[in-house]
């Protein structure tokens, strides 16, 4: 069954009656620029054909119901819920987060039933969390009728995930499950929420993406990031500037001067130098020049390797398999910590670097990874 059909199946059997629609978004990869989007800066994301569908219709009051296939549980809340952030915890957390959202935003949210499917792999970093609040979003801007453009849809769901489920992160997940557009990378200005879609045809150039799930545990990850988080801004309050995206790259030198430890100045570094490979892999791909992205997805990951220090073994051990194996460029994607690895390869060898990746593991005792490859997907859509 399809992921569009466990929905409505679901619904059908909790509610007992069809769903008055269907809506899905997806999970994402980024091609490269991390944690550049809470610097206020760039990044190239695009959208997986791995999707979450919600099934959905109106349900009388304020009054909403949910039901995930992933537990097969049921959560009801109601306004009491959605007046304060928090108050429904667990997956159900970021369905409340968007009714909530749209309640503090002004908006009259339909009360709703609803039946959530997903083929986006939990805790593999290919932002899950985005791709339920953008369905569910999308699902009551239609059935309430609300005038919510699509381009104003991120910021409200990120602050969704933001204040209502308490993750600090940036807006550049939500923008990617929303705005994506089949065949495209999303080239995204943090600061401005002005989007560019750029050309990604892979299969033109003979070319895949491998998308190698590391299958590590994720360590410590919320503690971590809201920590690099809480690094940047520091930075940017020493630097004298708003965001770490206003230190220009012909500046960084002068600007890690001022920075008062190496740790602090790492961090920097890598935001800086990030922001400048998004950009100048933007003018690659605009050039239709695919194939020479590789040395850039390589530098991105030395640099969160080594100056953000948000790789683990598992990442770094695909990461350099893959490269031996003739990948043209790899680099970790994602929020770190675990998560996955994304692989440019010739298109007839991505089952020779998929095999290198799993004998590495085998190697080093690794719990193996899975892999597949991806084309360039649709944000969040009506399907029915
Ligand atoms: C996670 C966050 F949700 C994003 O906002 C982004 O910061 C990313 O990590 C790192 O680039 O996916």
């Amino acid at each position: 069954m399809t992921v569009a059909d466990r929905a409505a199946a679901g619904f059908h059997q909790v509610y007992a009656e069809p769903p008055a629609g269907r809506w899905a978004a997806p999970g994402r990869v980024n091609l490269i620029g991390e944690h550049t989007d809470y610097n206020d800066g760039f990044v190239l994301p695009f959208a997986l054909p791995l999707r979450t569908v919600a099934a959905a219709a109106p349900q009388p009051g304020e009054t909403w119901t949910v039901w995930s296939e992933l537990t097969g549980e049921t959560v009801d809340f109601g306004a009491a819920e959605v007046t304060a952030a928090g108050r429904v915890t667990g997956w159900a957390g970021y369905v409340a987060g968007i009714v909530w959202a749209l309640r503090e935003a002004g908006y009259r949210v339909p009360g709703a039933r609803l039946a959530i499917a997903s083929d986006v792999p939990l805790g593999a970093g290919l932002s899950s969390s985005a791709a339920l609040e953008a369905a569910v979003l999308a699902a009551l801007v239609d059935l309430g009728g609300l005038d919510l453009p699509a381009e104003a849809q991120p910021r409200l769901a990120q602050r969704a995930e933001n204040r209502y489920v308490g993750a600090p992160t940036g807006i550049m997940d939500q923008s990617a499950a929303i705005r994506c557009r089949a065949g495209h990378a999303l080239f995204l200005d943090c600061r401005t929420e002005q989007v560019e879609h750029i050309p990604f045809d892979l299969a033109a150039a003979g070319l895949a993406i491998l998308v190698i799930d590391s299958n590590a545990p994720h360590r410590h990850v919320g503690g971590e990031y809201a920590a690099r988080r809480n690094s940047c801004e520091k930075a940017a309050a020493l630097l004298d500037v708003p965001a770490l995206r206003d230190v220009p790259t012909d500046n960084l030198d002068d600007a890690l001067a001022r920075l008062p430890d190496d740790e602090t100045r790492r961090r920097v570094r890598h935001v800086v130098t990030e922001n400048q490979r998004v950009y100048d892999t933007v003018d690659l791909l605009r050039a239709r020049q695919i194939q020479q992205i590789g040395p850039l997805l390589v530098a991105s990951h030395t640099s969160m390797r080594d100056d953000f220090a948000i790789t683990v073994p598992e990442i770094d051990t695909a990461v350099e398999a893959a490269l031996a194996a003739g990948a043209l460029g790899a680099r970790m994607t994602g929020g770190g910590f675990g998560g996955c690895v994304l692989a440019l390869v010739e298109a007839d060898h991505s089952d020779t670097v998929a095999n290198a990746v799993t004998d590495a593991y085998a190697r080093r005792g690794f719990t193996a990874p899975t892999h597949t490859t991806v084309t360039p997907a649709a944000g969040a859509t009506r399907l029915d």
